[in-house]
């Protein structure tokens, strides 16, 4: 079983980077590494790099001395990369990485084809701050450390909702509470609360979204012009795509947001037996079965009609009957999965859900402490996902 101590021992000159637009996961991962370095290694200089982090995550122990500039002349020993997929995630944080003597990977995205010398990869893992968890020793995780990896459990499970959920997550989620930490406190202020103009934007996409494919896919476009308007940025966008996949009938969800240079960014959500990852990665991006991103060109009304026609065909593909599957339910990307259920839906065609990493669901439950339930009504249950590779903000300020 692989330790991070192993892997740190002797090391002197270590960096610690995650993805670009940092989500709950990446922070909390990163800086509970960061953290578990600098209590437990004092003689290592260690040096750890993101984007600006969203405020929600300020009080964070130490995110002040996260470095949000490259250009350290210093040559790495050891340069861990968290919740990335692949080096390209890692912004410019890469070249590090690249140059450096050792690597080490920790992450769960099915994508992630290991790509450093030491790779702790399971896509089945609810996030990546679990599997910080499974590579330290637990009488070594201090509060602060706790806090970190709880954050990043709370963001990329949707507060123990998605169905990346898993017992060993909600075991987890119990020693870490055992700590000390503010966990009511951390779930409301780091994913719940919204600022004014967010709550106002997510009411703008909702009332932007289309129904298409027979009410199977629901679709938001922002422009920059109504983000202006709004003065919100894309990191204030987060959780739009998770209140849309909420929508009764809905099996694949899509919000796309315009970009400065005109692109368009776009996360996927999905309910049913359709891999968000495939359609994705179609057009250049990845994630997760349940959720994933990628960036779109074109004009407004062709990037609609781009991505409605990859949903149609993904839908079209989950249809046909599986070759040979005897098995009932069965999706068939199901992913590799480990050994417990996940959900247990009892529907057909619900494939598991793993999740998405990335990007991020927050989604727009006003609520504190309470065990929200967002269950659409109705029919199915639903699993939100979180995100996909394109985690994206998170936003509140
Ligand atoms: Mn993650």
């Amino acid at each position: 079983m692989m330790r991070l101590d192993s892997i740190v021992e002797g090391k002197k000159q270590i960096g610690i980077a995650g993805h670009v637009r940092p989500d709950g996961d990446c922070v909390g991962s990163t800086l509970a590494v960061y953290n578990y370095l600098r209590t437990y290694y004092p003689q290592a200089d260690v040096r750890l790099y993101l984007e600006p982090i969203p405020n929600i995550f300020r009080f964070l122990h130490n995110a002040d001395e996260i470095r949000n500039t490259y250009m350290d002349s210093v040559h790495f020993d050891l340069f861990i990369a968290l919740d990335c997929g692949d080096t390209g995630r890692m912004g410019e944080a890469a070249k590090f990485f690249e140059e450096a003597d050792h690597t080490l990977c920790i992450d769960h995205h099915i994508s992630n084809q290991a790509f450093a010398e030491f790779n702790y990869i399971d896509p089945d893992a609810s996030s990546t701050c679990e599997l910080v968890f499974e590579l330290i020793d637990e009488d070594r995780i201090t509060k602060e450390i706790a806090e970190c990896i709880y954050t990043g459990m709370v963001h990329d499970t949707g507060v123990f909702q998605y169905s990346c959920t898993s017992a060993k997550t909600m075991n987890i989620a119990g020693i870490l509470m055992e700590k000390g930490i503010d966990y009511p406190k951390i779930v409301d202020e780091t994913f719940y609360t919204k600022t004014y103009p967010q709550i106002r934007i997510l009411g703008q996409a909702l009332l932007n979204s289309r129904l298409y494919l027979d009410g199977a896919c629901i679709v938001s476009v922002l422009t920059q012009e109504e983000m202006k308007s709004y003065g919100v940025l894309p990191k204030h966008l987060e959780g739009i795509v998770n209140q849309l996949r909420v929508t009764k009938g809905v099996q694949i969800a899509v919000f796309l947001y315009e970009n400065i240079d005109h692109t368009f960014k776009a996360s996927l959500r999905v309910n049913d037996a359709v891999n968000a990852a495939e359609i994705a990665v179609s057009f250049g991006g990845g994630g997760h079965i349940k959720a994933a991103g990628c960036t779109m060109e074109g004009t407004k009304e062709s990037v609609v009609e781009q991505m409605v026609a990859a949903v149609a065909a993904q839908l079209a593909k989950g249809a046909e009957p599986k070759t040979a599957e005897p098995e009932a339910a069965e999706p068939k990307t199901a992913e590799p999965k480990d050994t417990e259920p996940k959900t247990a839906k009892p529907e057909a065609a619900e494939p598991k859900t793993a999740e998405p990493k990335d990007t991020e669901p927050k989604t727009a439950e006003p609520e504190a402490a309470e065990p929200k339930v967002t269950e659409p009504k109705g029919t199915e249950s639903k699993t939100v996902e979180p995100e996909e590779g394109s985690k994206e903000e998170l936003g509140k300020e």
